[in-house]
């Protein structure tokens, strides 16, 4: 089931019972981010939930936690709701083997209902605006879809990327972007002003569910998000152009604003509460003057909570995180089994291999450091062997407590790049990288005592049958 709009992807999670209205008057600030974190303290099953009744806003739709629970994942990627984590992950690793798919572009596109543009415009009375985290220092779109164009390569539709940024509305029709600089939209940018030119901007609101997942997805700069949204949709994504920009959009967005990152001007952006469940500074970064904004009439503001994990956005990329890198692993390393980057964005990662020789494993470790993702992100690896479950984190503890010998299975690297956001990085955007090789050592490495590991007894597979069914009958 591909969902084109995201107004009908709300209309299914109500379906399922996986959208909860919530019908009291509230407060913009504390309830709307206190709700959405709440729903990350509920536990598996939350739901996504929507506002109309907010105090101080006449007109106001405001839907959260969209992504925010492992059902919802599920619903997002048109699989039935209890299908278990590890099967989501399974199944968006199949589906990527279909990429690319091509997109459709079509003509109609809703946002094409309203539009302001130059001196009229005023962010304010398009979008009911409000903070998340305490220390925030201002209003955020935290869940757009930012698309921009390779200003050396224009025409080339792959180099076109879709990403999500965080953005900090600074005035009416100012806002302020954090490009990552390992992530394509700060290379679009370093091109652009090393030319002396504005990039071109489309940020987009309030898209169906596919979108925000390949957003943040990393992928290799040249592959279009796009081909990938068609892939995990099991259709073409359906894409129209921006009035103002040319660039391709997703067709079904609530809101687009156009405009351009101003070549070269920075200003004070943040504080804002991260994934890392830690407060970023405020920092000097680009800024982008709007110029258009189209939008749907009765424009539904989706917006995220993040924090301390786990928290909506520790769903919207897990299963993301973890394909990109064991797809892109595999392409060397075929022994590689399974990649669990659910922790912080895959600050932390571990991955299963079966290994060709002794020292093997920590080699995946090393490459998984420089993938895209594993440039800035990635600084500690567990290596488990191929029949450990590296999304089993009791086996994962039993591999790492029994098979390390710290002096000879750690290894830290020293001065490598990491986000500036990880807490740990000193000074910010360096860190040490750590492999933990917690494999059992193989030829020439043979070291330890692992000649004689228990193994289930043949006859257990047999045994939990029977027990099972004896329960059964009780
Ligand atoms: C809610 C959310 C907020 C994010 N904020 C930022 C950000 O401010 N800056 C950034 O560079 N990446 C941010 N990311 C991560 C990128 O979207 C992600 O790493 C993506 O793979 C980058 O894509 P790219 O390689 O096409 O640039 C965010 C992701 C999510 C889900
Ligand atoms: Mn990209």
């Amino acid at each position: 089931m591909a969902y084109d709009d995201l107004r009908s992807f709300l209309h299914a999670l109500e379906q399922e019972g996986q959208l909860l209205r919530i019908p009291d008057e509230v407060a913009p600030e504390p309830d709307l981010a206190a709700a959405a974190n709440a729903a990350g303290r509920i536990g598996e099953g939350a739901p996504a939930l929507w506002f109309d009744r907010v105090t101080g806003f006449t007109d106001a739709r405001i839907v959260m936690n969209v992504h925010g629970s492992w059902r919802n994942h599920a619903l997002a990627l048109g699989l039935p709701k209890e299908t278990p984590t590890r099967e989501q992950v399974e199944e968006f690793a199949r589906r990527w083997d279909d990429f690319p798919v091509t997109p459709q572009r079509r003509e109609d596109a809703p946002w094409r209902e309203n539009a302001v543009t130059g001196a009229d415009i005023d962010l304010f009375d398009v979008l009911p605006l409000f903070r998340l985290n305490d220390g925030d220092g201002g209003f955020y779109l935290d869940k757009a879809a930012v698309v921009s164009r390779d200003p050396d390569a224009p025409e080339d539709f792959g180099r076109q990327n879709l990403g999500t940024y965080r953005i900090e509305v600074i005035g009416r029709d100012r806002l302020a972007l954090q490009p990552v600089p390992m992530h394509d939209i700060a290379q679009h940018l370093r091109k652009a002003e090393e030319r002396g030119e504005d990039l071109p901007v489309a940020i987009t609101l309030g898209n169906d569910p596919v979108v925000p997942i390949v957003a943040g997805m990393p992928m290799a700069y040249d592959q279009s998000e796009y081909e990938m949204a068609g892939a995990l949709r099991g259709a073409p994504m359906p894409i129209a152009t921006a009035p103002l920009t040319g660039l391709d959009v997703p067709w079904g967005s609530e809101v687009v604003i156009e405009g351009r990152i101003e070549s070269r001007v920075r200003q004070i952006e943040g504080p804002f509460g991260e994934f890392t469940g830690h407060y970023s500074g405020g920092r000097r970064m680009p800024v982008v003057r709007i110029d258009r904004i189209s939008f749907r009439s009765n424009p539904i503001f989706e917006s995220l909570y993040l924090g301390m994990p786990w928290t909506e956005c520790d769903y919207l990329v897990g299963p993301n995180t973890c394909v990109p890198l064991l797809k892109q692993l595999r392409a060397e390393f075929p022994e590689v089994r399974a990649v669990n980057a659910m922790y912080t964005h895959g600050l932390l990662v571990i991955i299963s291999t079966a290994k060709r020789y002794g020292g093997f494993a920590k080699a995946v470790g090393m490459r998984a450091m420089t993938t895209p993702h594993g440039l800035g992100y990635v600084s500690q690896v567990i290596l488990v062997d191929e029949d450990v479950d590296p999304f089993d984190l009791p086996q994962v503890m039993w591999a790492q407590s029994a098979k390390v010998n710290p002096a000879e299975d750690v290894v830290v690297l020293p001065n490598l790049s990491v986000v500036e956001l990880a807490p740990a990085s000193h000074p910010a955007g360096i860190t040490s990288k750590m492999i933990v090789d917690a494999t059992t050592p193989v030829p020439p490495d043979v070291r330890g005592n692992f000649g004689t590991p228990t193994k289930d007894l043949p006859e257990t597979p047999a045994w939990a049958e029977r027990l099972r069914s004896l329960l059964a009958v009780r």
